[in-house]
């Protein structure tokens, strides 16, 4: 056996040698693992004694792509491109042996292979759309040569890894091999190539599954035109596209060329940049600073939920899906029979539409039980409460199931900004009471806040964080705030869309600014979705707000089909003239003086009070880290992740342009716009919210 470097190793079983590449935790294309793939090949292809080359990799991975926390740094050692000639040159079969996940540069190191084996567990995929970017090494070139174009795009664009199965269904591999003995089935495989004589076959010279697309750029067009809207304001997309048209169109080495243009390109994109900055976001969202990763978490295998509301049957679906049974409590047998039809209704739909079998219903729904005694919860290891937003009503709850739950259960409340220590005073064991702060849809958005409690837990808090994991959520450490992170920030720009449209802007005005922005929606065609009567009452209503007269004119949105828009039959909305009249004239009444706001302005207005509110989460230590609430607005509201989240977008704009917003603002407007002392100090510092 010889050492090619720090990370691999080259050894010749009888006539085969073996490159196997050993840098955890992922085996990434780092200048290292180049260098080693560039030198171990030569060595291999030197050696007399070696007819064939296996290429394998040590730890828990195949190469799972190019090394990230390389990125935006000065390239050292061999290019990769550079690696990969002297693999897909090799005059003698090389055979890429692949485990876990060979993804981005990782499968294109095994595109330049001549053959492919892998073990059934074994995932392919080309992520690189995730970061920003392109692949960068002959991805768009030598996928589509092996499983078409349409197929090559559907996994670029999705950037979802397809599996070993799917993988040897459409040749890209040519063996599946016994699970656990991967060595020796790529050894076994070298042989028969070396005893049949077999070619050495390069991806890039194959044109059968591409032809039949050349001169037919509709296929593209098509392509385009299915994915525009989810793809709304990102860059790569449309140059992943026209990176398979040129593979379908061009000689292979004018595509490779042109790929590794746009990929360069793209990789210095800010988009790529704040992608790539959410890519370790997720990593260390998961990471809390005193509680290691040895903490003992507590078992969990059956699940209470209190309140089938909207809420309620969203989070008990969640646990249902990962196949945990899920006891549901209710206050009177209509509301028990309503929530669980909601909840049969919901998975019906996705059986409908092909996501999920009819058995599979019934397996979901065999796991529920609906009870309308909350003492029926007493063998729950955890216990969720859902019910309507009052602090006299969550206390009382709790006091009840500190009465029945048995020890050790966790007591979690689904509040999404009261506060949890008073929750928690109300049972004698709040080192068990946390919140779990779902956001809805509950079974659909993947943000989690975990809630920490003055006397919370640290195996709580841990129990709670790998159950995210388990339920398919990302999950983010708060502390105990008025609306915690999420929410706490969201009100600043609520505020701020409010006063906007009495001063001189129009609800579509605002909608418009952050739509463009990115935002999914604004905050009044997000209100109309919602429902302008939550909290609203006839009783009490006094034509204060311009919401509480759109109620009393029972204009309560989508759902009346009109708000603060106007609705057609498709739901589709417009700017309401009548709307228009009652703003005008509640502004007049008021005696404001309306004026033209600029779209920047409104832009600023919205969102920069949400950064420096961030900033003062950060100060009260209510969240670890600024990636966090990046996370928290990615996943929870939609913020859109090619700029980075709140923070970071905050960081690219440079703070010091934000405080002197912010101070302007504070000069005309007042304390709303207070800059934060963190904000004063970064700016003082030259600094940003990443050197936090
Ligand atoms: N580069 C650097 N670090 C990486 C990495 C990578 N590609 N992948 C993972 N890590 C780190 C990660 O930060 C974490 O570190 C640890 O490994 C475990 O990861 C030319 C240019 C492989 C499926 O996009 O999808 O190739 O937090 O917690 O859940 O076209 O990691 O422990 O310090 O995620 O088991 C394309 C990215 C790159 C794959 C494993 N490749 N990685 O998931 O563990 S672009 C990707 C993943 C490219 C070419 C282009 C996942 C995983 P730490 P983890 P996991």
């Amino acid at each position: 056996m010889a050492a090619v470097n720090a990370v691999a190793d080259l050894t010749l079983e009888s006539d085969i040698a073996v490159l196997t590449i050993d840098s955890p935790p992922v085996n990434a294309l780092s200048a290292k693992v180049r260098d080693a793939l560039r030198d171990g090949f030569a060595q291999a292809i030197a050696d007399p004694a070696a007819k064939a080359i296996v290429l394998i990799c040590a730890g828990r991975t195949f190469i799972a792509g190019a090394d990230i926390a390389e990125f935006g740094k000065p390239m050292t050692g061999a290019s990769l491109p550079e690696a990969q000639l002297a693999i897909e040159n090799s005059p003698k079969p090389v055979i890429a042996a692949i485990h876990g996940t060979a993804l981005g540069g990782g499968f294109e190191v095994a595109l330049v292979a001549h053959y492919r084996v892998a073990v059934p567990s074994a995932k392919f995929g080309l992520p690189e759309i995730k970061l920003g970017i392109i692949p960068g090494a002959g991805g768009t070139q030598r996928l589509p040569r092996l499983i078409g174009p349409e197929a090559a795009l559907e996994a670029i664009l999705s950037g979802t890894p397809f599996s070993a199965k799917q993988a040897a269904s459409w040749g890209v591999v040519d063996a599946i091999v016994e699970e656990g003995a991967l060595r020796e089935g790529a050894l076994a495989f070298a042989r028969d190539v070396l005893a049949k004589g077999l070619p050495l076959r390069k991806v890039r010279d194959l044109d059968d599954k591409i032809a039949p697309a050349r001169g037919k750029p509709e296929t593209f067009a098509a392509i385009r035109k299915a994915h525009a809207k989810k793809f709304r304001g990102f860059e790569a997309w449309e140059r992943a596209i026209q990176a398979v048209q040129d593979a379908v169109e061009l000689p292979f080495d004018e595509g490779l060329a042109r790929e590794r243009k746009t990929f360069l390109e793209l990789l210095a994109s800010p988009q790529s940049r704040a992608q790539r900055h959410v890519f370790f976001a997720e990593r260390q969202v998961w990471k809390i600073a005193d509680i290691a990763d040895t903490t003992p978490t507590l078992p969990i295998a059956k699940v209470g939920v209190i309140g089938a509301g909207t809420m309620g049957g969203g989070i008990a679906m969640n646990f249902l899906n990962a196949g945990l049974p899920v006891t549901i409590v209710e206050t009177s047998e209509m509301a028990l029979a309503r929530g669980l039809s909601v909840i049969r209704k919901n998975y019906e739909n996705t059986a409908k539409k092909g996501r999920m079998s009819a058995a599979e219903v019934e397996t979901r729904m065999g796991l529920l039980t609906g009870v309308l005694e909350i003492g029926k919860l007493a063998d729950c290891d955890l216990i969720i409460e859902a019910v309507f937003e009052n602090m006299g009503v969550k206390k009382e709850i709790f006091a009840k199931l500190d009465a029945i739950a048995k020890a050790g259960a966790i007591l979690a409340s689904n509040t999404s900004y009261l506060d949890i220590d008073e929750i928690a005073a109300a049972t004698k064991r709040p080192e068990s009471v946390l919140g779990l702060h779902f956001f809805s849809p509950a079974n659909v958005m993947k943000l989690l806040e975990v809630v920490r409690g003055d006397k919370t837990g640290k195996p709580v808090i841990a129990t709670a964080m790998a159950l995210a994991k388990r339920i398919g959520k990302i999950a983010a450490l708060v502390g105990v705030c008025h609306g915690f992170v999420g929410n706490r920030m969201l009100a600043q720009r609520q505020r701020e869309a409010q006063k906007l449209i009495l001063e001189g802007a129009m609800p579509w005005d605002v909608d418009r600014v952050l739509y463009d922005f990115g935002l999914p929606m604004g905050p009044f065609a997000m209100s109309d979705l919602a429902g302008l009567d939550i909290g609203w009452s006839k009783e009490t209503t006094s034509s204060s707000t311009i919401r509480e007269i759109l109620c009393e004119q029972d204009r309560r949105g989508q759902k009346t089909s009109a708000g603060f828009y106007d609705y057609d039959e498709n739901r589709n909305a417009k700017p309401s003239p009548v709307v228009e009249k009652i703003i005008l004239d509640f502004a007049a009444a008021k005696g404001i003086n309306r004026r033209v706001i600029a779209d920047a302005e409104i832009l600023e207005r919205c969102l920069y009070p949400m950064i420096n509110e961030g900033a003062k989460i950060l100060e009260e230590g209510k969240a670890q880290r600024a990636s966090d609430i990046d996370i928290v607005w990615i996943n929870g509201y939609g913020w859109p992740v090619y700029t980075g989240g709140p923070m970071f977008w905050a960081d690219t704009l440079g703070l010091d342009k934000v405080l002197e917003a912010l101070r302007r603002y504070e000069a005309e407007m007042g304390e709303d716009f207070r800059p934060s002392a963190l904000l004063d100090r970064l700016v003082a510092e030259g600094k940003g919210f990443k050197d936090l």
